[in-house]
C-alpha cells in the first residue's frame, strides 16, 4: 500500500515517519529465518576453530548472536550485514512490495537500492562490544555520500526485526532540521558523526517502532540510537532509495529495483557487480570527509 497523502506530507514536514505496519511476517520471516541459518553457520565453523565450546543451538533469535559474541569476546556482526552478506533472502527482501510501496510514494516509480545498507543486530550493552553495529552517534545519512548526490532525496528505511524501544535501543530523531545544509561532519569511533559546533541542540525523540512498522528518514535528518540496556538483541535493517535517473553518491554497486521501462537488476548481475568492485584494486573516495 502506498504512503496516503497526509503521510506524504507528514514525512516532509518532520523529516522522518513512521508507517506502521507496513511489512507482514511473510515478508520479514524468511529474512530472519536466514539469518539465524547464517549465525548457524558462522557458530558451526568457530566452534570448529575452538573459538567456543557451545553453538548455544537453543538460544532464541533474539539471544544467540549476543551469546555468542559473549563466549569468543569478537565481533560477528559485520558477517551478517551488507555487503558481507549477500545471501538471496536479502536480495528478495530488497525487492518486498510492501516495502517498495512506501518507497515509491517518496521517490517516485523508478527505485535504486543504494549500496549504503546495513543489517544491524544492536547487542545488550553488558556484552561489552563497542562497534559501529553498537553505537550510532547523531548523524545525517546525506552527509556519508559524496557530495554528488546532494540534491537527490535519499531515503533511509528502518525497519525493525524485533520490537524497537527505548530500552533495546531504537532511534532517536531531530525533526524539522532536514530543510538547512548538509553539517559538517567528523570521524568518530564508530563512523560519522556531526562536529560538536554543528550539533543540533536541544533534546531528540526517542522514536519506538514495532517489528512490522518501517522507519522513513529524509538523508539530512539529524539522528542515531539509543543504547541496548536490555539481555535481548535489538535486530533491525537500514535500507537506503532513490530515484534511480539521480546520483547516489555511493561508488559501489547498487541496484535497479523497481522501474517503468528497463529490466531490473538480476541477482546474479548483482553479485557479479560486489566481485567485481572487490577486485577492482582503483581507489575510490567513499567519504566527502576525507
Ligand atoms: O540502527 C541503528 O542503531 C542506527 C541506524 C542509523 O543511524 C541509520 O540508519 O543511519
Amino acid at each position: 500500500m502506498s504512503l496516503s497523502l497526509s503521510q506524504i506530507n507528514s514525512f516532509h514536514q518532520n523529516g522522518y515517519l513512521v508507517a506502521r505496519q507496513i511489512l507482514r511476517p511473510e515478508d520479514l520471516d524468511p529474512l530472519i529465518s536466514d539469518f539465524s541459518r547464517l549465525i548457524d553457520e558462522i557458530a558451526e565453523q568457530i566452534y570448529q576453530e575452538g573459538a567456543i565450546q557451545s553453538l548455544f543451538e537453543k538460544e532464541p533469535f533474539e539471544r544467540r548472536i549476543a551469546s555468542i559474541t559473549a563466549a569468543t569476546g569478537k565481533s560477528i556482526q559485520s558477517q551478517v550485514s551488507f555487503p558481507v552478506n549477500l545471501r538471496r533472502p536479502l536480495f528478495d527482501f530488497l525487492h518486498c512490495d510492501h516495502l517498495l510501496d512506501i518507497i515509491e510514494s517518496l521517490v517516485g516509480p523508478e527505485i535504486y537500492s543504494n549500496p549504503t545498507h546495513h543489517v544491524r543486530p544492536k547487542l545488550p550493552e553488558s556484552v561489552g562490544m563497542d562497534d559501529w553495529i553498537q553505537q550510532s552517534p547523531v548523524h545525517q545519512d546525506a552527509a556519508v555520500l559524496m557530495p554528488e548526490a546532494d540534491d537527490t532525496l535519499v531515503i533511509t528505511s528502518w525497519v525493525p526485526l524485533v520490537d524497537a524501544t527505548e530500552k533495546n535501543g531504537t532511534l532517536c530523531i531531530y525533526p524539522r532540521l532536514h530543510t538547512g545544509a548538509i553539517r559538517r561532519h567528523v570521524k568518530c569511533p564508530y563512523g560519522w558523526t556531526i562536529a560538536d559546533d554543528e550539533r543540533p541542540t536541544g533534546e531528540p525523540i526517542i522514536v519506538p517502532a514495532q517489528k512490522g512498522d518501517v522507519i522513513l528518514i529524509h538523508g539530512r535528518t539529524p539522528h542515531g540510537s539509543v543504547p541496548n540496556r536490555t539481555d535481548h538483541v535489538r535486530w533491525s535493517l537500514d535500507l537506503r532509495w532513490h530515484d534511480a535517473r539521480k546520483p547516489g553518491g555511493r561508488p559501489l554497486p547498487g541496484m535497479l529495483v523497481r522501474c517503468t521501462d528497463q529490466h531490473i537488476t538480476r541477482y546474479e548481475d548483482w553479485i557479479q557487480a560486489w566481485q567485481d568492485a572487490r577486485a577492482d584494486p582503483t581507489p575510490r573516495k567513499i567519504y566527502r570527509w576525507i
